[in-house]
Formats: C-alpha cells, sequence, structure tokens
C-alpha cells in the first residue's frame, strides 16, 4: 500500500513556474518592462531630451548594480530635478486633506514628522527605507524601471518593494504614465507605512503570487491596478482614494472624484478581468464599501487561488517554506 502511496505522490512544485525562496533570491526578479522607456517610445516626454535620458540611465544603472543586502544608493538630485518634485509635492498635499484616505494622511503626516518629507528635497530611499522597516517591515530596493508583474508581486512576499529613483520629465509634473520617485514616494510609501496595509500587501499579494499560473498572476495583477494603484474607497459617506496612482498624478487624482469617470462596486471576480490600459487616466474606478472591505473581499479571493502547495514566509530568515498541500 505504501508504495503505491509513493508512486502516486506528485511533486507539485516542479509544476509551477520558478519562485523566490529566499530574500536574495529577489536579485533575480529583475524583468524589465520597456514598453515606457524614453530611449524607445517617441511619446515619451524624454524621448527628446538627450540630457534627461542621459541622467535616467545614470540613476538606472545603480538599479541594475544593486544586489540585495548592499546599502541603497543615495542621489544626488540637481535643482531642475528637486523644482520638479515640489510642484508635484505642494499641488498634491493641498488636495490631500479633501481626496485622500484616513489611513494615507494619517502616514504621511508621520512621514513629515519623522522622515523629512516636504516640498524641499526629494527623500533618499535608504532614509525611507529605514522609517518604514520601524513602521511595517517593510524595505526597499531600487529598480530601474518597470517590473513585469510576477517580479513584483513576488517581491512584496518579502515585504521588499521595489522603488525607481528617477523622477518624471519636468514637462509633465501632474501625471506620468510610469512609476518615478513622485509616484512611489507619494503614493506607495504612505500607504506601506500603514501596517493592515502592509500586511495585506506581503499575505494577500505577494505570497498568494507565488509560483501561480500566468493567468492567476494576470488576474492578480489586474486586482493590485485596480486597488493598490487606482482604488477608491467610502470613508464617513465620502469618497476617498487610496490608490498610489491617484495619489501621485494631481490632474487623475482630481479627476477620478470629479463624478465623471464610470465608478463600479468592488467585487474581486469582476474586477480581476476588468480590461485596462496604462497611458492616460482609467476610465473606470472601482469603489470599495470601505478600506477593510477591499481588504476582507481580496483575502476572500486570494484564498481560493489553485495552487498545488502552500506557502509560508518565516520572518527570523526571510525566506518562504513549501509545504505539500495535504
Ligand atoms: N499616474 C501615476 C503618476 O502620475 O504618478 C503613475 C502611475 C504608475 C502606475
Ligand atoms: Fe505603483
Amino acid at each position: 500500500l505504501k508504495r503505491v502511496a509513493d508512486d502516486v505522490r506528485t511533486v507539485p512544485e516542479e509544476k509551477a513556474p520558478w519562485f523566490p525562496r529566499q530574500i536574495k533570491d529577489l536579485d533575480r526578479c529583475n524583468l524589465l518592462i520597456t514598453k515606457f522607456d524614453p530611449d524607445l517610445h517617441c511619446d515619451h516626454p524624454g524621448y527628446n531630451d538627450s540630457e534627461y535620458r542621459k541622467r535616467r540611465a545614470a540613476i538606472s544603472e545603480l538599479a541594475f548594480r544593486y544586489k540585495q543586502g548592499d546599502p541603497l544608493p543615495t542621489v544626488e538630485y540637481t535643482a531642475e530635478e528637486i523644482s520638479t518634485w515640489r510642484k508635484v509635492y505642494q499641488q498634491l498635499r493641498s488636495v490631500y486633506p479633501s481626496l485622500a484616505c484616513r489611513q494615507f494622511l494619517d502616514s504621511l503626516q508621520q512621514l513629515e514628522d519623522e522622515c523629512g518629507y516636504g516640498g524641499d528635497c526629494i527623500p533618499q530611499l535608504r532614509d525611507v527605507s529605514a522609517f518604514l522597516k520601524e513602521k511595517t517591515g517593510f524595505q526597499l530596493r531600487p529598480v530601474a524601471g518597470l517590473l513585469s508583474a510576477r517580479d513584483f508581486l513576488a517581491s512584496l512576499a518579502f515585504r521588499v518593494f521595489q522603488c525607481t529613483q528617477y523622477i518624471r520629465h519636468p514637462s509633465s509634473p501632474m501625471h506620468s504614465p510610469e512609476p518615478d520617485c513622485c509616484h512611489e514616494l507619494l503614493g506607495h510609501i504612505p500607504m506601506l507605512g500603514d501596517r493592515e496595509f502592509a500586511q495585506f500587501s506581503q499575505q494577500e499579494i505577494g505570497l498568494a503570487s507565488l509560483g501561480a499560473s500566468d493567468e492567476e498572476i494576470e488576474k492578480l495583477s489586474t486586482l493590485y491596478w485596480f486597488t493598490v494603484e487606482f482604488g477608491l474607497c467610502k470613508q464617513n459617506g465620502e469618497v476617498k482614494a487610496y490608490g498610489a496612482g491617484l495619489l501621485s498624478s494631481y490632474g487623475e487624482l482630481v479627476y477620478a472624484l470629479s463624478n465623471e469617470p464610470e465608478y463600479k462596486p468592488f467585487n474581486p471576480e469582476e474586477t480581476a478581468v476588468q480590461p485596462y490600459q496604462d497611458q492616460t487616466y482609467q476610465s473606470v474606478y472601482f469603489v470599495s464599501e470601505s478600506f477593510e472591505d477591499a481588504k476582507v473581499k481580496l483575502r476572500k479571493y486570494s484564498a481560493n487561488i489553485k495552487r498545488p502547495f502552500a506557502v509560508r514566509y518565516d520572518p527570523f530568515t526571510c525566506s518562504v517554506e513549501v509545504l505539500d498541500q495535504p
């Protein structure tokens, strides 16, 4: 009997796509999507600006050379870059109190009080990473541009957030189709400073993505798009933004809450298959009944993702254990 049982026992992990098991495996999670590369795309605002492209390449180089555990690189930003940051910061800061969710506002206040956030200088990844590590255990890692969904989501499983360090082109401060340091520092970091959101990002998104099929990754990254990037939620009877793509774009933040676009109730099954584009403002946003409601629903969704094994994160060794499903 035992032999039969052994024979039919499958080795489930072999069928799953490769995924990082240890935090240092994130050095291999570096597949870049080049569709926004200013060197390659003539509609990028930096395409005709060779200075911008050179600067961008130099900052990317820091990310290419980075290995897990290295000290985070610092960038000495130019006066022009700081002036872009200041515009973005001041304009957004003035509308956050009425348009951003409470968790974001609380955390941003702490970043201003304890981490040097403000219009006068662009915070360094090193300082922000140290701040987050104390608040929620998240740490940052530099990345040269937009990462593939699989690699990006996998890093969340280790409480690592991959962060761009260059800044958007000065000609378009109020919206960028691609991530840049304004998007990371203003959109994502305050949310990652919230304990519950951090827990949720690691567990329900990061760990849920490990070894998932391409189809599941596609759905999970669409859900990520409409929640973590462009999510809206009700708070005290008003609709507020919690999505980072909105909280880093003055233009889209105001638009998203203007009643002009289409709003749909957040429902993971439906949201996961909603088509979207990433060049300009979204035409539809998903609104959840509350911040908590989005979390609970996504948790339920990701618990149902089919995988022939389970994973568990060991915070002592910063590694992922793989368990056969009984
Ligand atoms: N649209 C955002 C911004 O302007 O900051 C960036 C979105 C990245 C997915
Ligand atoms: Fe983002």
